[in-house]
């Protein structure tokens, strides 16, 4: 276990910011694996926490360290995801301040674990006397469910979480949570039709098969055997190890009960589920160019489950309405496009069926209580992804991380230059890079990225995934964050195939194949299949498919813009509130405990932006420090401070600075506190205390010999 705040040589430095060689992203590596190797996972960047995935659990969770940390400062104890907690949840009472933890970092990093304790945390030390037992837990129940609909098994991490997540839980004034709000984001609905090879669909799919009663399963006309149905045998590796689908189907069940989701909902909830499973089963043959439903059996149950007639989906999944002028006409679809019409309806269906769980989940989690309350936010969304073919998926997350970084650079910089103000010190401008250049690539209107997808999109006419791309080339060209085929260097050229472009992101370049992005942006739902989910009795499908939407003349927005909007608001939302960063790494991709490879490190380092952290926390004053805490510490390293001193703090650590002669370039006095500017300054200081700290103690004991 670490010792002290100091202690450096044996386990690393517990803060990045006092790392002495300046910069050097080896050297910070190089801290990381020594702290790793000791199982300690976490360390500073300022009051940025850097968590890394021990693929073990470690016995750091326990009542005892939920103790260790309840009213400490930051400083005080090892760096921790309790630390973090705890100092925005107590700065929230105390200060009367919104707060929001920002968790990012790539799949399998151990975001979700670290969103999970955050809030055990918050349970645990709020509301002691219980009368907020009942919101308490609700809040510990949605992760059940939701990961059960919104989490899946892939490559990279066995629950690997396929939607954004941000959460508000509300609190009293006193500290006790009273409610909570969900906004989720961008779920991967594309896994409900297709998963690539070693991963799985959505688990519930899995959990209703398996842990489903034997009566459920014989309402749903549904099997226990996975192999009987399409969506969910594209591939190998269906069972996961050391997780029971059996036994969490009972969990979500019980947790959706404790969310006030009723036994009838639960009902239609799973006939949706199973409903998909059926029409994934629904074959396709062709005669002529015109699709025909064979094998109705699929047809009739999930026509069933989802409550309208075998008739009605039959149709609406082979032909197409077209309205026009108070008249409607109908085509016949082939065969290409009644199975892209019946996919395009599992996935809508699947979608919206997880947006309306996460508005009951509000609704149950609304505060009815009038007047203003404190809110911690948590926000556990996907970190940058660089793939080896990078779709409209990643084109979007990667848009995610560039605001996230950009907020976090701009609250940064704005703390720096507020804290700076408060304690009367000159403001010094930091040095950083601004990626405002790239946000602007993507989402200035009518020249954008954004705008010029949308356009194609919107445009009647012959319109490509490949003429959208000539439209980028055409238009952005010139831009020195946009790279086409055309432009590219011999070295880029080389990997830039015809069907991409590149972007300089902060984070590196990656290159996205356009491949995709007009029907993935579009995403088109048929209006005869919508019309048909309208009117089903099945009330939750009945409900996500309303009416309203059908008569509306307008246009459904595109999913980016969709996207964009959403993210603005969050950042709207997050701008308001102070943040506290939890930066996630994985270890090595063998999701195994004990391995760190340098390389996968390495990448993330770069990707999460931490180098320009480290830079932007340590560009003005690397560490700062309370008068009353510093004199406390170091008043034995002068002697007007030591043994007795009766002055104003702040006269005493002027006095102790100078008797140790640190030049005035090296700190700066505030109104409150002593800024250090190099962390070669407090490592000094630091040896010279601990040096005197032991002549001291040898000191004392001779004189105890002494009088003995
Ligand atoms: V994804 O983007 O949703 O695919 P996350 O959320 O970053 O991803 P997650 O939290 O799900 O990753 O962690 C992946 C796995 O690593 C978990 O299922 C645990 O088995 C393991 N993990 C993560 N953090 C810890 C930890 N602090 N202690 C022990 C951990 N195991
Ligand atoms: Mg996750």
């Amino acid at each position: 276990m670490e010792k002290s705040l100091y202690e450096r040589d044996r386990v690393g430095v517990q803060d990045c910011v006092l790392l002495e060689e300046y910069m050097s992203q080896d050297a910070f590596i190089n801290n990381l694996e020594k702290r790793f190797n000791h199982n300690l996972i976490y360390t500073y960047i300022g009051n940025v926490l850097v968590s890394i995935n021990p693929y073990k659990a470690l016995p750091i969770y326990g009542e005892n360290d939920i103790k260790k940390y309840q009213k400490t400062h930051m400083i005080e104890n090892p760096p921790h995801v309790f630390a973090i907690a705890e100092s925005a949840y107590r700065d929230m009472i105390e200060e009367n301040k919104d707060h929001c933890i920002l968790i990012s970092g790539e799949s399998g990093s151990g975001k979700t674990e670290a969103s999970k304790k955050v809030l055990e945390y918050i349970a645990a030390v709020s509301n002691q006397n219980g009368d907020a037992k009942g919101v308490k837990d609700k809040l510990l129940r949605l992760n059940p469910v939701l990961e059960a609909f919104g989490n899946a098994k892939t490559i990279r991490n066995d629950n690997s979480s396929r939607f954004g997540k941000y959460m508000d839980i509300e609190f009293k004034s006193m500290g006790d949570p009273v409610g909570g709000n969900i906004l989720n984001y961008l779920l991967e609905k594309s896994r409900v039709v297709h998963q690539n090879n070693g991963e799985r669909n959505f688990h519930i799919f899995y959990q209703l098969l398996k842990g489903g009663t034997d009566e459920l399963l014989e309402t749903l006309n549904i099997t226990r055997n996975i192999s009987d149905y399409s969506y969910l045998t594209n591939k190998d590796n269906r069972i996961m190890e050391g997780i029971s689908d059996a036994e969490q189907m009972g969990e979500v069940c019980q947790a959706m009960h404790v969310m006030g989701i009723s036994a009838r909902e639960q009902g239609e909830i799973m006939a949706i589920v199973a409903s998909i499973l059926h029409l994934g089963n629904i074959e396709v043959k062709e005669t002529g160019g015109i699709a025909e439903v064979c094998g109705k059996e699929s047809l009739v149950y999930a026509a069933n489950l989802l409550g309208c007639t075998e008739e009605e989906l039959k149709l609406a999944l082979t032909q197409k309405t077209i309205h026009a002028r108070g008249e409607s006409v109908s085509s016949p679809l082939d065969k290409e496009l009644s199975v892209y019409a019946r996919d395009a309806l599992a996935k809508a269906i699947y979608d919206r069926l997880f947006t309306w769980l996460v508005t009951r989940f509000n609704e149950s989690l609304q505060n009815n209580k009038k007047g203003r309350n404190k809110v911690m936010g948590i926000l556990d969304i996907y970190g940058f992804e660089i793939f080896e073919v990078n779709s409209f998926e990643q084109f979007c997350i990667n848009y995610c991380n560039e605001k996230l970084q950009q907020l976090f650079i701009e609250l940064t910089l704005k703390s720096e230059q507020e804290e700076y103000l408060r304690e009367g010190i000159e403001w010094e401008p930091v040095e950083y890079f601004n990626n405002n250049i790239i946000i602007n690539l993507i989402e200035e209107k009518h020249k954008g990225i954004i705008s010029l997808l949308d356009e194609e999109c919107l445009r009647p006419g012959d319109t490509s995934d490949q003429t959208f791309l000539n439209k980028l080339c055409d238009n952005l060209s010139s831009h020195n964050h946009f790279i086409s085929h055309s432009k590219a260097e011999s070295k880029m050229k080389k990997i830039l195939g015809r069907n991409d472009f590149a972007l300089v992101h902060y984070a590196g370049d990656v290159i996205y194949d356009v491949n995709g992005f007009l029907d993935k942006n579009n995403d088109p739902l048929f209006r005869d299949l919508r019309e048909v989910m309208s009117r089903t009795c099945n009330s939750i499908t009945k409900a996500v498919f309303p009416v309203s939407e059908l008569l509306s003349k307008k246009r459904p927005e595109t999913a980016v813009t969709q996207f964009k909007n959403s993210l603005n608001e969050l950042m709207n939302i997050l701008m308001t509130k102070e943040p506290s960063y939890i930066r996630c790494i994985k270890p090595n991709h063998l999701k195994k405990p004990g391995v760190f490879t340098r390389d996968v490190v390495h990448h993330q380092v770069k990707y999460l932006g931490l180098m320009e952290n480290l830079r932007v926390r340590r560009a003005g004053f690397a560490y700062r420090r309370n008068y009353n805490e510093f004199l406390y510490r170091y008043k034995s390293l002068s002697p007007a401070t030591w043994p007795f001193y009766k002055g104003p703090s702040k006269d005493g650590v002027r006095e102790i600075l100078a008797f140790q002669s640190c030049t005035p370039d090296e700190y700066r006095l505030g109104k409150t506190k002593v800024f250090i500017r190099y962390a070669k300054t407090l490592f000094y200081l630091e040896d010279k205390f601990q040096e005197r700290k032991h002549s001291l103690a040898t000191l004392i004991q001779s004189r105890w010999r002494g009088l003995l």
